[in-house]
């Protein structure tokens, strides 16, 4: 490792809340937010909150990370109350949430309203807490599920327009690129605007229209209709399965990698002609409802603004499974409109 001195390192400081930091998403993700590569030049002072119950195993993480010799490192703050975590945060990485299938409050939580209203209420807390303690541009990430629905009523509690919430459909788009460089038999990093439009959820649309392999048509390149259809679109879609049914847990070192490449999206501008895939609130673009939280081709510009990217064009299939995605947000909308 080069020798970095005081100078160089001490130009910049950046706050990281980190929710659900005892997870495992959380303990292949904050180890890369203090590693330099991220926030170059830059002291990273993090936050890092959990449950009541959880809290203390956050002393050993902490422990692990002083022993890990990263010279971004700031201080490390340790809460089991997210309001108190959120003061002058710039970056909020929500990574908590309750999961299918736990007993809480002594009751088993299966059906997926049932999950949209216990973390919905959640994240009306946080959201509250960041729009009135957070940065003035804080940039928020929700990874917890179910992800838009949740950022849609975090970014709604926290009625602050200068802060950008977006919810993480980088591992998606990863994912998809993965597979596309697969069937071409190239390296991944030579597959761009990867676009995921819609849910974090398996009604998703990754969209092999506009992506491209060195700069020309994937679909092109690939030419195989049905493999897309019957094939590509699926896998991708039900990859979180895949992951679980194969591994026994769900994906963490990947969505944990997802989300540091967001943020790298966010804090770099977009190459001309590449894209980076989050959901983002809707303003009526490519005729999606405005006030959902949906996927959609972004762009970070010079200036750090995170735009919409506006001028790529669907096929009548891709515009029919993108609007049964934006359904399905609809759907997500009504059952917790209370929380709205
Ligand atoms: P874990 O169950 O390992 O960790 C979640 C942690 O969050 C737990 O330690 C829990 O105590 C904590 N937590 C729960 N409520 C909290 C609250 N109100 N405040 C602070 N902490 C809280 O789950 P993990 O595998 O880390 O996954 C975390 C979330 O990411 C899940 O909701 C999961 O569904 C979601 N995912 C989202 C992905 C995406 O692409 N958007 C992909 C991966 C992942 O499935």
């Amino acid at each position: 490792m080069s020798h970095i001195t005081n100078e160089e390192f001490m130009k910049k400081e950046i706050n990281v809340v980190v929710t659900g930091a005892a997870g495992q998403i959380g303990y292949s993700l904050i180890p890369r937010l203090i590693d330099g590569n991220l926030f170059k030049d830059t002291i990273v002072n993090l936050s890092l909150v959990e449950i009541p119950q959880v809290v203390e195993k956050l002393e050993g993480l902490a422990m692990e990370l002083d022993d890990s010799y990263f010279p971004h490192l700031g201080s490390i703050d340790i809460y089991d109350d997210f309001s108190a975590a959120s003061h002058n945060g710039n970056w909020f990485l929500l990574v908590g949430s309750i999961p299918r299938g736990i007993v809480y409050k002594g009751k088993k939580i299966e059906e997926r309203s049932d999950l949209l209203k216990i973390n919905g209420g959640i994240f009306v807390d946080q959201g509250k807490a960041i729009g009135s303690n957070g940065a003035n541009e804080a940039k928020v990430l929700v990874v917890g599920n179910p992800a838009n629905t949740n950022a849609l009523i975090g970014m709604n509690a926290a009625n602050n327009k200068d802060q950008t919430w977006m919810a993480m459909t980088m591992l998606d788009s990863n994912r998809a690129k993965s597979m596309l460089a697969k069937k071409i038999n190239c390296n991944v990093s030579e597959i761009s605007k990867m676009v995921i439009w819609g849910n974090h959820s398996p009604t998703m649309y990754p969209d092999f229209e506009n992506a491209l392999y060195k700069n020309s048509s994937v679909k092109e390149a690939i030419s195989d209709l049905d493999w897309f259809s019957n094939s590509f679109i699926p896998s991708v879609q039900q990859r979180g399965k895949a992951v679980i049914d194969a591994r026994g847990a769900s994906s963490a070192t990947s969505a944990a990698k997802a989300a540091i490449d967001t943020i790298h999206a966010c804090e770099n501008p977009t190459l001309s002609g590449d894209c980076f895939s989050a959901a983002i609130m809707s303003d009526g673009a490519y005729d999606v409802p405005e006030g959902l939280i949906c996927g959609f081709p972004l762009m970070t510009l010079s200036s750090g603004k995170i735009e919409i990217i506006r001028d790529l064009s669907l096929s009548d299939g891709g515009k029919q499974r993108l609007s049964q995605s934006v359904q399905e947000l609809i759907d997500e909308k009504s059952a917790v409109q209370d929380l709205l």
